[in-house]
């Protein structure tokens, strides 16, 4: 009995080294996981912490500019407003399915949201005070997001990077109309130029901030990186965008609110300021200026949705009813 059971164990010791080893050949020649291959349990749930996080932050993320919907200066303005926060919606949308191919509903991850318990994006906990910041969201954290996410297009887990595709290509048409907002203030009065220049002043950290933790706290950063789920880490992705930022500011005629700014020719890259990595984590643990606004909006919408939820329950069981009668 003792042997038996022994042997079995060693049988099914082989067969998961078997497997781990076909998982690991195919992210060294590159070729996506799919949702019904074989996967360790740490790639999977890394991939729905991150996935589903991504996810909130869309879903978050269209509260500070909706904010700005009603008070567009133009009604080309508002349209184009209005097709970006859809955008956002549609972002969430891929991003929950992407994660649920994963076996986590969406139920479950909404749960997590509402209820505090998830992450999402540190920068949607920042207040939108002038018409200056839609453009600098648009400009400065869509920036921030197509760098992130364009490797995330490669990453090895199949359904995620190619929901990253369209996604990428959304933020650019963002990016565009972010810069296009503050070309149009910096050639404007002088007072519409300090609105930008204000706006820049308060978002240029926490968008220096949005790509997480510097590499030496970064918990996740080295596993990641081993499952090709990033390509980058935090630090090299924040280069990039101080590096491809900062010539936009000059084009814009404002002054990004960093001191220690400079181009290091060693390097062949600008050096820049430390940010204040006390108000990353506290913004993190709830204590950033609008983290309740934020989290308290999403938990009244859904609210306000049960009756939404309960019709299309019901209408799903008339159906499915009607179905099995007429079988
Ligand atoms: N905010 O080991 P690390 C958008 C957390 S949407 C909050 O480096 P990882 C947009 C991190 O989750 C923007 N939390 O983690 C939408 C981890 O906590 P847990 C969102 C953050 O995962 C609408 C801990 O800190 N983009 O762009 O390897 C309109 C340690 O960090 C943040 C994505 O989600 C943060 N900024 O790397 C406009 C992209 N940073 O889970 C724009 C996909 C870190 O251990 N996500 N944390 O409790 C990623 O690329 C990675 O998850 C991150 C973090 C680079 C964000």
């Amino acid at each position: 009995m003792y042997t038996q059971s022994v042997e079995i164990s060693a049988a099914a010791d082989d067969e998961n080294d078997a497997r781990l080893a076909a998982f690991e050949a195919k992210l060294d020649r590159g070729i996506a996981i799919e949702a019904d291959d074989w996967m360790p349990a740490a790639y999977r749930e890394t991939l729905v912490r991150q996935i589903s996080q991504h996810a909130h932050s869309e879903y978050v993320g269209m509260l500070p500019e909706a904010n700005w919907i009603s008070r567009a200066p133009s009604l080309e303005r508002k349209c184009v407003l209005l097709a970006k926060v859809q955008d956002e919606a549609g972002h969430a949308l891929y991003l929950y399915s992407a994660a649920e191919t994963l076996g986590t509903s969406r139920d479950e991850m909404l749960a997590a949201l509402l209820s505090g318990r998830a992450k999402y994006s540190s920068i949607f906990n920042y207040p939108t005070l002038t018409w200056a910041d839609v453009g600098t969201i648009g400009w400065l954290v869509d920036g921030a997001a197509i760098i992130n996410q364009v490797p995330l297009t490669r990453c090895s887990y199949g359904p995620y990077a190619r929901a990253m595709v369209r996604v990428c290509k959304e933020e650019s048409f963002h990016q565009r109309q972010g810069f296009d907002v503050l070309a149009t203030l910096c050639s404007g009065t002088p007072e519409q130029r300090a609105l930008a220049q204000d706006a820049l002043d308060r978002w240029w950290w926490p968008a220096v901030m949005m790509f997480g933790p510097p590499d030496a706290q970064s918990s996740h950063n080295e596993r990641s990186m081993r499952w090709k789920i990033k390509h980058f880490t935090n630090d090299e992705l924040r280069q990039r965008f101080v590096d491809q930022t900062v010539p936009q500011a000059a084009h814009l005629g404002l002054t990004i609110p960093d001191p220690a700014l400079r181009f290091n020719a060693e390097r062949g890259h600008y050096d820049f300021g430390t940010p204040n990595w006390d108000e990353f984590f506290a913004v993190l643990r709830g204590g950033g200026p609008c983290n309740r606004e934020r989290l308290g909006a999403r938990v009244a919408a859904h609210d306000d949705g049960a009756w939404v939820r309960a019709a299309a329950a019901a209408h799903a069981l008339k159906r499915a009813e009607r179905a099995t009668s007429v079988a």
